[in-house]
């Protein structure tokens, strides 16, 4: 089974648009040839420069988009390497991880185990002590296909 990422996660990217607006096409089809998930809000033509002003966009047209929420996935990921460090560290003292397994490492195993399931966050736990841990607690979950820009796995690029 496959779920989409909307499930999981409020999408990074929100597109605002009205309806029929070409260039709102445009900007639409080049989000989705690049797999990008977004969230599209129609605005109301006509009364829409209004409405972007009051989400305080700096200009009054179509396609507007905001990308604020991306930064944040963006930071997230980028620390997300030395989270992992610590939940290795946490199975090589013996504090989560033992034969019988308790209320830490169901939360811990959890959470890892989403990440897995994510076909590019995935990646980064791919080898890990983690990853073997992750997959004993919750041995089956949905796979999410990949949805982040390729450089936001890449250490140092937030
Ligand atoms: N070149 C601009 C064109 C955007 C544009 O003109 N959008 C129209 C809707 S199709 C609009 O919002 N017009 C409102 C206005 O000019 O106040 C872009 O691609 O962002």
């Amino acid at each position: 089974m496959r779920v989409s990422w909307d499930v999981v996660t409020e999408s990074p990217i929100r597109l605002y648009g009205i309806a029929l607006s070409h260039p709102v096409l445009g900007v639409q089809g080049m989000l989705e040839r690049k797999g990008l998930a977004y969230r599209y809000v129609e605005l109301l033509g006509g009364a829409h420069p209004l409405a972007l002003f009051a989400l305080r966009f700096a200009r009054p047209t179509v396609p507007a988009m905001r990308l604020s929420d991306g930064r944040r996935v963006q930071r997230d990921l980028a620390e997300l390497p030395g989270l992992l460090d610590r939940v290795d560290g946490l199975i090589e003292s013996g504090v989560i991880g033992g034969e019988e397994l308790g209320a830490a490492d169901f939360q811990i195993g959890a959470s890892v185990r989403v990440l897995i399931a994510m076909q590019d966050v995935g990646r980064l736990v791919a080898g890990r002590p983690a990853e073997a841990f992750a997959l004993r607690v919750v041995p089956d979950y949905p796979e999410v296909p990949a949805a982040m820009p390729a450089d936001w796995l890449t250490p140092g690029s937030a």
